[in-house]
C-alpha cells in the first residue's frame, strides 16, 4: 500500500466558459478521493485565455509551489488536461508530482479493471497518454515515485521507461486483438440476432448497477463511488409482456471523458452502439444533473450511438432535486429502491419496444414445418390456409421481433404493414 497522498486541486476557467469552477472542483475532489488521496487545498483562476506555457498565470504557479512546500503536499492535480509542454514546465517549478484530470481518471480505471480485456485497454490508454509526456524527463522520472499516476492495472507498476513503452504498447495491441477475436468467437451470432438488447448508460454514480441488480436480481458492485463499474455485465430480464431482453450495465461516463479511454473502450462499448434501446439513467438529485446529461449525450455522439432509441430514466426520485429536469423523447421518473417504480420502468421498456406492431402475411412451403412453427413462436397467427404445397399465414407481431426474424422466414413474407 502506498501512503495516502496529500493533494492540491487546481482549476482554471475562461471568462467565456459557462462551467462552474466550484462544482467542477467538487467532482475533481471526489475523483481524488476515489484514487485514495486526500484533497488538502484548492487553487482557482479565471482567465481571458489559457497560458501556453503554464496553463495558469506564473504568479499562481509560484503560489502553488509555496503551498506545496508549506503543507507537505505530494501531488498537484489540474482539472484541465495539460499539454506535454505545460506539464514539463510546471514540473520544473513545482517540487512535487503533477498530474491532470485525464491521468487521474486513467489511474482510477486501472485500479478498477477486473477482466483481462479491461486491464489491457486501460494500460494501453495510460501508456499512450504518458508517452509524449515523458520527453526529456530523464532523472526527474524518479521523482514520480509511486502512487497515483504510476499505477497500472492489477497493482502493477506502469512502465515509465520511455525506451520500453513503445514495445509494451505494441504487445498490448496484439494481446487485445487476440482477446477480442476470442470474444467474438464465443458470442454466437444467432443469439445476437434474436435477443433484444437494452443498455444502461449514464453519468458515473447515477444508479445503473443498482437498477441492473434490482431489476434482474444480480449482484454487480453498486457503490457511492465514481466508476464503480468498469466491465459490462449482461443479465436477462423478463418484461411484464413476457418478452425476455438482455440488459447490460456499462461503464459510467463523465465530463471530458479522456478520449484515449473512449478509444480504448470502444470495443467493450459496442453493446451501446448495437443496443435496440438505451436507458439513460440520470441522478436527478445531483446539483449538476443537467450538465451531466449533456456530457452523456456528447459521449454517445463520440461513440456514434446517438441514433439508438432512448428512454431517459430520472432516478433517485426519493431524494430532493434542485430543478425539474426534462428530456426529449420518452422519460420516466423513478427510485431504484421503490418496487412499484421498477414495475413502472419495466412497463415503459415494454411499451417502447413492443407497442409498435407489424401485421402481414407469409407463404411457407408445407414441408418446411420447422419454419412454420418458428413463425407461430414469435408471432400471433390470426389465420392460416393451405393451398397445394404452400401454407399462407396472416400474422401480427411487435416490430422489434419482426426486425429480428431470421432472414429465411423474412424471405417468405409477402406483405407487411405498420399497425400503429
Ligand atoms: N437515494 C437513492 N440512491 C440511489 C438510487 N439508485 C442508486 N442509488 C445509490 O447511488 C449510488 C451509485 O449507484 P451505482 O448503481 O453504483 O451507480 P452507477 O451508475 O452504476 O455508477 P458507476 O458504476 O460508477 O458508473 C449507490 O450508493 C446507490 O445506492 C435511488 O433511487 N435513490
Ligand atoms: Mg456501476
Amino acid at each position: 500500500m502506498d501512503p495516502i497522498e496529500r493533494a492540491v486541486l487546481v482549476g482554471c476557467s475562461l471568462k467565456t466558459d459557462d462551467v462552474d469552477l466550484d462544482s467542477s472542483l467538487d467532482e475533481l475532489a471526489r475523483l481524488v478521493e476515489t484514487a485514495k488521496a486526500t484533497p488538502m487545498a484548492r487553487v482557482t483562476q479565471v482567465r481571458d485565455h489559457y497560458d501556453a506555457t503554464w496553463l495558469i498565470g506564473k504568479g499562481k504557479v509560484d503560489e502553488i509551489s509555496a503551498l506545496v512546500e508549506d503543507q507537505g503536499i505530494d501531488l498537484v492535480v489540474f482539472d484541465q488536461e495539460l499539454s506535454p509542454r505545460q506539464l514539463i514546465r510546471l514540473e520544473e517549478r513545482i517540487p512535487c508530482k503533477i498530474i491532470d484530470r485525464t491521468q487521474l481518471i486513467l489511474d482510477i480505471f486501472a485500479m478498477r479493471a477486473q477482466t483481462k480485456e479491461g486491464s489491457l485497454q486501460v494500460e494501453l490508454a495510460q501508456l499512450e497518454y504518458m508517452y509524449p509526456r515523458l520527453v526529456g524527463k530523464g532523472t526527474q522520472l524518479s521523482r514520480l515515485g509511486g502512487g497515483i499516476g504510476t499505477r497500472g492495472p492489477g497493482e502493477k507498476k506502469l512502465e515509465t521507461d520511455r525506451r520500453h513503452i513503445r514495445g509494451r504498447i505494441h504487445d498490448l495491441k496484439r494481446d487485445l486483438e487476440q482477446v477480442r477475436k476470442h470474444r467474438q468467437l464465443h458470442q454466437s451470432r444467432r443469439r445476437k440476432m434474436e435477443i433484444v438488447q437494452v443498455a444502461l448508460v449514464g453519468y458515473t454514480n447515477a444508479g445503473k448497477s443498482t437498477l441492473l441488480n434490482r431489476l434482474t436480481g444480480s449482484e454487480v458492485l453498486e457503490e457511492d463511488q465514481l466508476f464503480a463499474t468498469l466491465d459490462p455485465t449482461s443479465r436477462f430480464l423478463e418484461l411484464p409482456s413476457g418478452e425476455k431482453i438482455l440488459l447490460t450495465d456499462t461503464v459510467g461516463f463523465i465530463r471530458n471523458l479522456p478520449h484515449h479511454l473512449v478509444a480504448a473502450f470502444r470495443s467493450t462499448l459496442e453493446q451501446v452502439q448495437e443496443a435496440d434501446l438505451l436507458l439513460h439513467v440520470v441522478d436527478q438529485s445531483h446539483p449538476e444533473a443537467a450538465s451531466q446529461m449533456t456530457a452523456v449525450h456528447q459521449v454517445l455522439k463520440d461513440l456514434s450511438a446517438e441514433q439508438v432509441p432512448m428512454v431517459t430514466v430520472f432516478n433517485k426520485r426519493d431524494r430532493e432535486s434542485k430543478e425539474l429536469l426534462t428530456a426529449e423523447g420518452e422519460t420516466v421518473h423513478i427510485s431504484a429502491f421503490e418496487e412499484n417504480d421498477l414495475i413502472k420502468l419495466k412497463e415503459k421498456i415494454s411499451q417502447v419496444l413492443y407497442d409498435a406492431q407489424i401485421a402481414g402475411s407469409a407463404e411457407i412451403p408445407v414441408d418446411r414445418g420447422e419454419m412454420i412453427s418458428q413463425l407461430y413462436e414469435v408471432a400471433e397467427v390470426l389465420h392460416s390456409e393451405v393451398n397445394d404445397l404452400t401454407m399462407t399465414l396472416q400474422f401480427r407481431l411487435p416490430r422489434k421481433r419482426y426486425e429480428r426474424m431470421s432472414p429465411e422466414i423474412k424471405a417468405c413474407i409477402r406483405e407487411v404493414r405498420e399497425k400503429n
